[in-house]
């Protein structure tokens, strides 16, 4: 088994807080994505979405998305939970992935990947000749305060996302804010209850990982 990763970029991030967590290792081969390592063989032919990170299993299985790739090693090492403990919390969980993805995560890639002049006619990842598209940056920076507002309302009554226990949805959050910042986005980390949680999550060993 290998897992493909990438140094500075959020997705591979993830996998790597999840692994910390669990105290799993597993052998990795890092492919440079600021030189485009992954739009060359032999990356691209393993994986032709050109994206990062994957793990590719022994029998030649590719698993080539960050929250499958934990999925994958959650069915495999169940404890301790990082996707729910019991029914609720396991729904809780994907609902606040799926939001991450889709009103958090989505809004800073519009902004900064339709802006930032490394990203000129790579406006999809993995798709190089995809034009930047000058309207998604203020869709981006539209949809960035409406999660902001939600995150800070939903982390004033509950110590994480999907309430007691940490879990995956809080590595997805702190990673996209982190990267929110990054890339110059508006910082969240001026509300109380997202700074809260935040320098909590960010205090965890894995956060370093
Ligand atoms: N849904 C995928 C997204 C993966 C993704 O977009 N990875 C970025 C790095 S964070 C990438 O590979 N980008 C390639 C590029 O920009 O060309 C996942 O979570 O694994």
């Amino acid at each position: 088994m290998k897992l493909f990763d990438a140094g500075w970029a959020p997705s591979p991030r993830r996998v790597r807080i999840y692994l910390a967590e669990k105290g799993i290792s597993v052998e990795t081969e890092v492919v440079d994505l600021r030189g485009g390592a992954h739009y060359q063989p032999p990356y691209c032919d393993l994986n032709p979405r050109r994206q990062l990170p994957s793990l590719l299993l022994d029998d030649g299985t590719l698993i080539d998305d960050s929250v499958a790739i934990c999925r994958y090693f959650e069915a495999l090492h169940p404890d301790p939970p990082l996707f729910g403990h019991d029914a609720r919390e396991i729904g809780l969980v994907e609902a606040w992935i799926r939001r991450i993805e889709s009103d958090c995560y989505a809004a800073i890639v519009y902004a900064f990947r339709n802006r930032s002049p490394a990203f000129v006619d790579q406006g999809v990842p993995g798709f190089p000749g995809t034009p930047q598209i000058a309207e998604l940056i203020d869709r981006g920076n539209r949809m960035w305060p409406v999660f902001v507002d939600a995150l800070d309302v939903h982390l004033a009554a509950n110590a994480w996302l999907a309430g007691e226990h940490f879990s995956f949805a809080d590595i997805a959050a702190m990673v996209a804010i982190d990267f929110a910042v990054a890339t110059r986005m508006p910082t969240p980390l001026d509300r109380p209850s997202i700074s809260r949680w935040h320098e909590a999550a960010a205090a965890r060993p894995s956060a370093r990982a």
